[in-house]
């Protein structure tokens, strides 16, 4: 019998409306107790995915009008009987609806207990339900398409898919160990272990190289627009946000903190941080926009190193240039529509561009995403989390180690022990061996009411 749970699912702030739920056994008596439906007798008898209009009361008084929303066991998110009380979107009423609940019998849900009821009654693998929190917390279009994609269990069925091709090939190498005499025990070469297992690793291994472009695509691209002063980066960052966040003047020296901009490219959601101009200052203000805008190189994705294209390189913009050479980057050469004479500039330009008169400003975008490895195929965003590709890597770990190993001519009962090892973290990837701890952690991210 299952403990039934209550949680308001909605922000707690004033809106249209308010969604309050129910979950477990008793979830529809609990509600049928403080709800008086105005055209039916009572939700009791209400089939699933039925609805009634109503009054929910506390202390025998009405509440508020709400519409009670039946599901019947197993057809809801949880699997279990639930109802969702839709009440008005004030959150003193909606905590009062919480509170009138509780006092009929239900308890307050912990973090993510819907969904975590959700996995274990089978509803959702555990990559899938990983995939609920991340859809929630999207920032892009297509970081919400990629996590719906694994919300629906594109990765659980690959990992299966690749967990059960392993499984029955450990099983014949179990028949065999057990019975190398038997004629019908299915027959396994080395080679078609090599085989096999290079096979699997190679899928794991393409899975886990879309794992960068997942995390960037779920978290956000941080692009640092550095530079000298006065070389265009601000009138840059709005051209690419389409706003004026940043303010632009011709004097050296304007921006002086770090200016966040969000962009987006193909879907995927930039934060753009337009940085002060870097040089050598007396100014206290200056200069902690000078260390700010260091630290906002160090911490981001892509840094697109802004150069005057009008003038000749200046000993600080090779300053500037050694100190992101090493990251990810892009050299701009800016204000182009100025230039007069050619220069022979020491820093090789990757693309030129008027951001006063948003030229070249395609190419530029081109150049992010290919600067990024965005290709954004949905394929590759497969595994979204640290605990996923954790698991896909130990898997191909073993994999690798047991193609390694079978070359070398070990006997087939040690590829047996590292195929186990190899299949372990896959089922734990999907949720069917995963240690307590592991759920416990996953459904710690989660908000209470999902
Ligand atoms: N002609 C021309 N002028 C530009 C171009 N881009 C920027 N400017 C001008 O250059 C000056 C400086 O531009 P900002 O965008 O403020 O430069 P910044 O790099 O942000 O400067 P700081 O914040 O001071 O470091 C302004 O007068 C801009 O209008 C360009 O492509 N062509
Ligand atoms: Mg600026």
């Amino acid at each position: 019998m299952s403990k039934t749970i209550v949680a308001l699912a909605t922000p707690s702030a004033h809106s249209a409306i308010a969604v309050v739920r129910l979950s477990g056994d008793a979830a529809i008596e609990i509600a049928d107790s403080i709800f008086r439906p105005f055209y039916i007798e009572s939700i009791k008898n209400l089939p699933g995915y039925h609805a009634a209009y109503g009054n929910v009361m506390q202390n025998g008084k009405p509440l508020d009008e709400a519409v009670a929303l039946v599901f019947r066991a197993p057809k809801s998110y949880t699997g279990e009987n639930m109802v969702e009380l839709s009440c008005h979107g004030n959150p003193l009423i909606a905590a009062r609806l919480v509170a009138a609940c509780i006092e009929a019998g239900a308890s307050p849900a912990g973090a993510g207990e819907f969904t975590r009821r959700a996995f274990e009654n089978g509803k959702l693998d555990l990559s899938q339900a990983e995939a609920v929190a991340e859809l929630i917390e999207s920032e892009s279009g297509l970081a919400a398409a990629a996590a719906l994609d694994r919300r629906s269990g594109t990765l659980g069925k690959q990992i299966d898919d690749i967990a059960d091709g392993l499984s029955f090939t450990a099983a014949k190498l179990a028949v065999w160990s057990d019975y190398p005499e038997e004629e019908d025990a299915p027959f396994v070469t080395r080679e078609e272990l090599i085989e096999e297992f290079s096979a699997a690793a190679e899928k794991l291994s393409a899975l886990m190289s879309g794992y960068n472009t997942g995390r960037l695509v779920q978290n956000g691209i941080r692009i640092a627009v550095a530079g000298c002063p006065n070389v265009g980066k601000s009138t840059l960052t709005n051209l690419l946000s389409g706003s004026e966040r940043s303010i632009v003047t011709d004097i050296a020296g304007t921006t002086r903190d770090i200016v966040e901009a969000a962009a987006e490219l193909d879907s995927v959601s930039l934060k753009l941080l337009d940085t002060a101009g870097i040089r050598e200052t007396d100014d206290a203000v200056e200069k902690i926009g000078v260390e700010r805008a260091k630290a906002a190189v160090e911490q981001s994705d892509l840094v697109l190193f802004v150069v005057d294209a009008s003038r000749p390189i200046t000993d600080e913009d090779i300053d500037i240039y050694n100190q992101i050479e090493n990251r990810p980057h892009i050299v701009v050469y800016n204000k182009n529509d100025l230039i007069q004479q050619n220069f022979q500039q020491q820093i090789k330009a990757d693309v030129e561009i008027s951001a006063a008169r948003a030229e070249g400003i395609e190419n530029l975008k081109q150049q992010i995403k290919q600067k990024l490895g965005l290709n954004l195929t949905q394929d590759s965003c497969l595994i979204a989390s640290q605990r996923q590709f954790d698991c896909v890597s130990r898997a191909k770990k073993a994999l690798d180690e047991a193609v390694f190993r079978l070359n070398e001519g070990v006997t087939l009962d040690i590829a047996a022990i590292l195929l186990e090892e190899a299949i372990q973290p896959l089922a734990e990837l999907v949720g069917k061996s995963a240690s307590q701890a592991v759920i416990e952690q996953v459904f710690a991210n989660f908000c209470v009411g999902k």
